[in-house]
């Protein structure tokens, strides 16, 4: 019997212990093995209050509620069997022990579950991958999307472009395959052009909205920088409310590149604290500013952190999304100028808070409007090379007038749509042919 045929089960809730503990099966013989353990099949997608009894012994291991859904109206599309028991580790590892020693079933490998409701047709790669995300999710706007994208929201639309486009193929082959049976209009071709840039304009609109969909999943990634000494760590653990760096008097502290996950106002934010930038002879250190170098170039937005005694510019290499954040204002005893000519500029005290509220709002406020607008169809880089190369193919297809190469470009489209939700296949072609031009009857 093939693995896929196999009855999988794992516990998929959380690390017990824990006030409940979800086990789940799925296969063509979860109903038979939730029959053995609690005797009876429960009434479809109904809770049910059973014994559980390990089949073998007969001994009873939990009182649990029981669900039973048959496929292929279920998560997996096969027929599927829950028990929620107590969470202990003894109740879990028991009732574990009691599936696996039924026959044909065993336990799911990572991700088992999901794969099967895709092979099912349940989701689509794209719904995967959201599900994944809203697994993950941290802060609002990372559940937001991934939960839209779960639902279909670029899947639904991939999927709505790729019948579209099918159609538009359809147009094509006929002119090609059946232009002189009689029956088939004599110009197919305009109109299936029209089409064409009419899509290839969508999905190039989609493409344009940038990159928020993959910095939502990944976070706005905020640098701090500046010359030692001047507070980079104090003022990560100020915002990070704890000591996540360590703070010294001593100037080249810090050496490695400290990450810190961040739930601004419902935005991810990645803060970096990083060495501080001077030169060196100390080859630690050294390594330590080419890093932080390194992070700066590569953040969104930069915290160039100087001392307000003995200011030290931003280098003009880390371009033009720098802050400067002119630290130990409460040192000063007077108002410093916050409004420099250059880059946006606040005057705080990391180590007292001093001016902190100002600029936290600004810092959030910059995250809400790289991430937040309009939801992103595009969430990783898979979607986007699959969008580009569809859209590629269509800018090709639209400029193209000898039909048999049209239609390969148009075929070349399809196939890259059908790759981003993972249902490739040309069968459905051949469907729209026959079903709109009665061909072949
Ligand atoms: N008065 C005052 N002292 C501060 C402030 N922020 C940091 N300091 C002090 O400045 C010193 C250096 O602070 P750090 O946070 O380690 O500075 P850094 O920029 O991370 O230094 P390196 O990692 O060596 O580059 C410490 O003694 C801090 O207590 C501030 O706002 N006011
Ligand atoms: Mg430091």
């Amino acid at each position: 019997m093939a693995r896929d045929q196999d009855t999988i089960f794992a516990l998929s809730s959380g690390r017990p212990p824990a006030a409940i503990a979800v086990v789940r099966l799925s296969g063509p013989h979860a109903g038979t093995a939730l029959t053995g353990l609690i005797g009876r099949l429960p009434q479809a997608r109904q809770a049910a209050l059973a014994r559980v009894r390990d089949p073998r012994s007969g001994e009873l291991i939990d009182e649990a509620l029981a669900l039973w859904f048959p496929g292929p109206k279920s998560e997996t599309g096969e027929d599927v069997a829950e028990l929620q028991l107590h969470g202990g580790h003894a109740v879990i590892a028991a009732t574990l022990a009691a599936l696996g020693s039924i026959e044909g079933l065993r336990l799911a490998e990572p991700g088992e579950f999901t794969r099967r409701a895709f092979g099912n047709g349940q989701l689509d790669l794209t719904a995967v991958e959201g599900l994944a995300d809203l697994i993950a999710a941290e802060t609002e706007a990372q559940r937001r999307q991934a939960f839209q994208h779960l639902k279909g929201l670029l899947g639904g639309k991939a999927e709505e472009w790729r019948r579209r486009l099918i159609e538009v193929l359809a147009l094509v082959e006929a002119q090609i395959d059946f232009s002189d049976e009689g029956d088939v209009p004599d110009d197919l071709v305009t109109p299936a052009l029209t089409k064409v840039r009419a899509l290839a304009a969508e999905i190039d609109a989609a493409l344009a909205q940038g990159t928020r969909g993959e910095r939502i999943r990944e976070g706005f990634t905020v640098a701090i920088a500046g010359p030692p000494n001047a507070g980079k760590s104090t003022l990560l653990n100020r915002i990070a409310r704890r000591e996540a760096a360590i703070v010294s008097p001593h100037a080249g502290t810090t050496r490695d590149v400290i990450e810190l996950h961040l739930d601004l106002d419902g935005y991810p934010v990645t803060l970096l604290d990083t060495a501080g930038i001077r030169e060196t002879d100390d080859p630690v250190e050294q390594e330590g500013v080419r890093r932080a170098r390194d992070r700066a170039a590569g953040a969104d937005l930069v915290l160039w952190v100087t001392d307000v005694a003995a200011p030290v510019l931003p280098p003009d290499a880390l371009g033009d999304s720098v802050w400067v954040l002119q630290n130990k204002a409460d040192l000063v005893g007077r108002n410093v100028d916050i409004k420099g000519s250059g880059p946006q500029s606040f005057a705080i005290s990391a180590r007292d808070g001093l001016g902190m509220d100002t600029f936290l709002v600004a810092l959030g406020g910059e995250a809400a409007g790289a991430l937040g607008g309009e939801s992103a169809l595009i969430t990783r880089a898979r979607h986007r090379q699959a969008l580009a190369e569809t859209s590629i193919a269509l800018a090709r297809a639209a400029s193209e007038t000898r039909e048999d190469i049209l239609a390969e470009e148009l075929r070349l489209a399809t196939r890259s749509l059908g790759r981003l939700t993972g249902r490739v296949d040309v069968e459905d072609i051949l469907d729209v042919i026959f079903r709109d031009f009665c061909i072949g009857k």
